[in-house]
């Protein structure tokens, strides 16, 4: 699926800023028709951003249920002749969307993109009315999924994953006009031979007569045309190729046409980096080349705009990437915004890019109270339905990022249950269904630490092993030396699986400010011995690729006896990036590697 952009033949509006915002808690907004009028009782919401930590309530910020967005907008002028689309970065969870009265486009799943054809709607220089009916519940069947605890003092929405159940219109909206013959999609999958760059392309078209003829022009960064083609699909080749390289994040400019004769009919310049992945053995090799994960799970967090997108802070969290030496984040738990993995693209920043699927393991208790247990994959649990929307939400996520260098592994999921025959059934078709979609990335999950060598049943069906471990935090905990062994004793086993090992979680809760001489947990010394040892054994096993220390930063979550006034703690840097002494400390063993 392609961004939206401005081209020779395309133009984009962007529909930020202020909207009318209402609360639907008796779900009567579609009977009383909402989207023929002005809201009902509407407040003004900021476009991007969670609604949540606008209020000052209690009951508005934890409220779930349906509730609503709406704008009046102008069309601009110049569009006529054109398709009309319009485009959502992420509603989350779900989203049935109507423009004046028409119902344009329903979705599932809050990070991923979805759009509707407007054309039919709307005319050139005329203003409309979008109004968006957004739910955020939960359910067993959702991705991520939670469910409805029923109490005599009222409803609870209750999950199984570790972050605060943001919702709302968190990525920028858009009106975008394109020729009513268009390029619809674009893929392409890089790779080199000795000096000589390969793109391997394929272009499908779509609209009125979608049968023109391609023509590819290849720009290099300093805008001098490099190579050239033609066809819907093919291989250009570009000669004395400049790679994308880990920390040089190298762009070539890939303009596409639709050409009618002579006549330009459309164009979109996508942005395409050379460069290769692929698992050999237990090494993962980017471009050939050996390559050593150093970063964080991270997540999209930040106070007040809870997970809107915010260019700003982006940029300030590369910087502080760089400054710590990291070369690579994971996307925990969601696909995030289209800007961030633009921006790793530029930056040469490697990302494991992971689908929205957190929670699914309902056995065990997570610091979310997420009411009785249950068993995970059932008919009343997770179940058809919610596999349906698993590989949906497999498929979204790569259409939409499968043409950035910067994503080098796909997770398909995050500590899902892994020890049954149940979580075979389930998992194996979403396994060949990722693959299948792109058989150019490494394909994986992270495994959960109560499913340990010998015990998993899933990582056969991944190319890598991914592990979230809290040895010395979960068990072992103030206990480093049984943690380290026991750490050291678990890597030898998956060793034997001839994959590489990325450590895609460890961390420890840290209260910045807490010290002691004694480096007991919760103070900035504990974090940092924590992490020496968990570094230590990483050094001393030679299948071990990578680590992604848990979290950037301190992130929101809901509320629990684990977490300290609703955060979880286990950032290296404080929610607003103050450094933790454990920056220090993989600064230290980073910019040593880096430098
Ligand atoms: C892991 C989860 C992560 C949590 C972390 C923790 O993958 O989302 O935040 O534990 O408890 O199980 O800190």
């Amino acid at each position: 699926m392609l961004k939206p952009q401005d081209s020779n033949t395309r133009n984009t509006k962007h529909i930020t800023g202020l909207w009318d915002f209402s609360f639907d808690p008796g779900d009567m907004g579609i009977r009383e028709k909402w989207y023929a009028g002005k809201l009902p009782d509407a407040v003004r919401m900021a476009v991007p951003s969670s609604f949540n930590d606008i209020f000052a309530e209690k009951s508005k910020r934890n409220y779930f249920g349906a509730f609503w967005y709406q704008i009046n907008v102008k069309v601009p002028n110049g569009w006529e002749n054109d398709r009309i689309t319009l485009r959502f970065e992420s509603v989350t969870h779900s989203a049935c969307v109507w423009v004046n009265e028409n119902e344009a486009v329903r979705h599932e799943g809050g990070y991923t993109p979805f759009e509707a054809d407007i054309t039919d709607y709307v005319s050139a220089g005329e203003t409309i009315r979008i109004t968006v009916r957004a739910d955020n519940t939960l359910t067993f069947q959702t991705i991520p999924p939670g469910h409805i605890v029923d109490s005599p003092v009222g409803k609870r929405l209750a999950y199984w994953h570790d972050f605060f159940n943001y919702a709302g219109i968190h990525r920028p909206v858009w009106l975008y006009s394109t020729s009513k013959t268009y390029i619809d999609d674009i893929t392409v999958v890089t790779d080199f031979e000795e000096e000589t760059g390969i793109i391997k392309y394929d272009v499908t078209q779509a609209g009125l007569n979608p049968s023109y003829r391609v023509g590819i022009k290849v720009y290099d960064a300093n805008k001098e045309l490099v190579a050239q083609g033609s066809g819907k699909s093919g291989a250009i080749k570009i000669k004395n190729v400049h790679l994308w390289e880990p920390g040089n994040g190298y762009l070539y400019n890939a303009e596409f046409c639709l050409y009618d004769g002579e006549k330009l009919i459309d164009d979109y310049v996508l942005r395409v980096g050379v460069r290769t992945v692929r698992i050999e053995g237990i090494k993962f090799l980017v471009n050939e080349k050996p390559f050593y994960f150093r970063g964080f799970g991270c997540h999209e967090d930040l106070e007040i705009l809870g997970k809107g997108h915010s260019d700003a802070h982006m940029l300030h969290d590369f910087e502080l990437y760089k400054w710590i030496g990291a070369n690579s984040f994971r996307t925990s738990h969601y696909p995030y915004s289209e800007d961030v993995m633009d921006y790793a693209d530029e930056q040469g920043i490697l990302v494991i890019d992971e689908t929205p699927a957190v929670g699914l393991n309902m056995n065990i208790s997570t610091p979310v109270v997420a009411g009785s247990t249950v068993g995970t994959f059932s008919p009343e649990t997770a179940n058809d339905k919610t596999q349906a929307n698993h590989l949906g939400a497999i498929k979204e996520t790569i259409s939409r990022d499968k043409n950035h260098p910067c994503v080098v592994i796909w997770s398909i999921a995050n500590e899902p249950e892994s020890k049954t025959d149940a979580a075979v059934e389930y998992f194996k078709p979403l396994f060949e269904a990722a693959r299948k979609a792109d058989s150019s990335r490494p394909i994986g999950f992270a495994n959960v630490l109560f499913s340990p060598y010998g015990i998993c049943k899933l990582t056969k069906y991944a190319d890598l092993v991914m592990l979230n471990r809290y040895y010395g935090w979960y068990s072992e905990i103030g206990d480093l030396k049984s943690a380290e062994f026991q750490l050291r004793k678990e890597l030898e086993g998956w060793s034997k699986d001839n994959k590489p090992i990325i450590i895609t979680e460890y961390g420890a809760d840290t209260l910045a400010g807490a010290h002691s001489v004694l480096a007991s947990p919760w103070t900035e010394e504990y974090q940092v011995e924590f992490l020496k040892i968990y570094h230590r054994v990483f050094d001393s096993v030679e299948a071990v690729a990578g680590e992604h220390v848990w979290n950037f930063a301190d992130f929101e979550t809901a509320s629990g006896v684990m977490r300290v006034d609703g955060q979880n703690m286990k950032g290296v840097f404080t929610r607003d990036r103050k450094p933790k002494a454990a920056a220090f400390e993989l600064r230290r063993r980073w910019k040593r590697d880096n430098e």
